[in-house]
């Protein structure tokens, strides 16, 4: 029987590697974020972060990748970001805005906050540690 069971382990391993970076390779990136990984990319729709006295503040959620994936905020206020570590979050637990020279862990269940001032209008992208999962706010 144990012989048996190894000859079907085996190949099951195998095929899955093969899925895995036959995925990986379409995409054209490194396998970190693995085949579990369902929204790599940001989406088209911006959501705006809520306006407050002196800041501005959205919430992100990264599960299989950041919901939402765009959000708008406006130029020269403080913005706070808060991500939460989602069940999926796989190598999305650390966040990096590489323009901004910041990164930040999170675990599952546990969130973090990502503060920031932007002083240009247009695009800060964040992303996973390897890059795959990407996101980005839109300065306005
Ligand atoms: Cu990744």
């Amino acid at each position: 029987m144990k012989n048996l069971s190894s000859i079907f382990v085996v190949p099951a391993a195998i095929a899955a590697a093969l899925l895995l970076s036959a995925a990986s390779a379409q995409k054209g990136g490194m396998a970190c974020c693995g085949g579990a990984m369902t929204n790599l990319s940001p989406g088209d729709k911006a959501v705006p972060a809520k306006q407050l006295k002196d800041k501005q503040t959205a919430s992100i959620l990264i599960n299989g990748g950041y919901i939402p994936g765009q959000i708008s905020v406006k130029q020269g206020k403080p913005v706070e970001l808060t991500f939460t570590g989602g069940k999926n979050l796989g190598c999305g637990g650390t966040v990096v805005f590489r323009s901004l020279k910041i990164s930040k862990d999170v675990a599952v269940g546990k969130s973090v906050v990502i503060k920031f001032t932007p002083q240009t209008k247009g695009e800060i992208p964040f992303t996973c540690s390897m890059g795959m999962l990407q996101g980005k706010v839109i300065v306005n």
